[in-house]
């Protein structure tokens, strides 16, 4: 808006980290000294970081990073994927304009990027918190030749893609809960939304949607979350580069998804187990049918949960949400 911009130009034009009174912000914008902190809440929402210092005023520390194909590109070290990027800024989904990209012909490996979702998707039409900034919100199309029902098998991969990248940039331990969640010290970090356009004659392509928090603070879940939700930055203690983390997650995935296109599911299952929090312990499955209680004995070569009940027998789950 215009007043951001005449904002912004009020900090430019002072020496780097020096403050610019209350006094100076409030002629250039043309408000009331009281109005200024207004106006410099909405760029903190902006994802500018400021200082506030009583009688000197205020200054910029770092302005938003922002995640746009140029920074995901200079320097991306991967043969196919992120070689088409999309980049908004605002979009209601990721995962809908990625579906529209795949039915057009887009090829493998495009990714589609935001800022912000205001409609982003968890499972079973339930939501996904994806605040301005803060996270990394990104569809990646795949092609894979494999039958229909493998294809489960894509979200334990990027699952395990994501895991490994948040590993080699930050110093949290990540893990893996059945199927598609990833968390901190127990919070979840991340969610896997996989999606797939199939006809009679197979998959035409698979959108695994990945939801990243990563630079969130606590203030920027809603209460229902914040019990339950975490970021990487909440865990360790500073923010990282999203860009970045984009980056070595695009390597990685290539990496892996090259690996099961040529060995098949077993080596990344293998991967998998060393991840994952939910085997050998207690569980509880709610599946769409009903819920079942018992000891998750680990997953199939298909990627199926194998869960034991207190009468010995075992149960297969396609699908569920799991609790410890
Ligand atoms: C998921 O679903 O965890 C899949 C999330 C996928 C999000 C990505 S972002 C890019 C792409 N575009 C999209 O529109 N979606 C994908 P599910 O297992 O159903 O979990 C959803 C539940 O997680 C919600 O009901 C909340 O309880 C919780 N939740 C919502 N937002 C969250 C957040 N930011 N962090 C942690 N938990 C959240």
């Amino acid at each position: 808006s215009n007043v951001k911009m005449k904002l912004i130009e009020a900090f430019s034009r002072a020496a780097e980290g020096d403050f610019v009174s209350g006094q100076e912000i409030a002629e250039v914008i043309g408000c009331s000294r009281t109005a200024v902190w207004k106006h410099i809440e909405e760029l903190r929402k902006e994802g500018y970081e400021l200082d506030a210092v009583r009688k000197k005023g205020y200054r910029i520390v770092s302005a938003p990073e922002k995640v746009t194909k140029t920074e995901i590109q200079i320097g991306l070290g991967t043969n196919r994927f992120g070689k088409e990027v999309v980049y908004e800024e605002t979009v209601s989904s990721t995962q809908q304009i990625a579906h529209r990209l795949a039915n057009e012909g887009a090829s493998e490996g495009t990714i589609v990027v935001a800022e912000e979702q205001v409609s982003g998707k968890g499972r079973l039409s339930r939501s996904w918190h994806s605040p301005k900034f803060t996270g990394i919100w990104m569809s990646i199309i795949l092609r894979p030749i494999i039958p229909i029902d493998k294809a489960p098998q894509l979200t334990l991969l990027a699952a395990v893609a994501v895991v490994q990248a948040i590993e080699e940039v930050t110093d949290t331990l990540p893990q893996i809960k059945w199927p598609n969640d990833i968390l901190i010290n127990g919070k979840k970090v991340t969610g896997i939304l996989t999606e797939m356009q199939a006809e009679s004659d197979g998959i035409h392509s698979v959108i695994i949607g990945i939801g990243i928090n990563v630079n969130t603070k606590q203030d920027d879940f809603p209460d229902d979350l914040k019990e339950k939700a975490t970021s990487i930055q909440i865990e360790q203690g500073k923010s990282i580069s999203r860009a970045k983390l984009i980056q070595v997650l695009l390597l990685r995935l290539e990496k892996i998804y090259d690996l099961y296109l040529e060995k098949g599911f077993s080596p990344i299952k293998q991967l998998w187990e060393g991840y994952a929090v939910t085997i050998g312990r207690d569980i509880i499955a709610t599946t769409l049918t009903g819920t079942i209680t018992g000891r998750a004995l680990g997953i199939t070569e298909e990627g199926v949960l194998l869960l034991e009940d207190n009468k010995g027998e075992v149960h297969k789950i396609y699908s569920a949400d799991i609790s410890l």
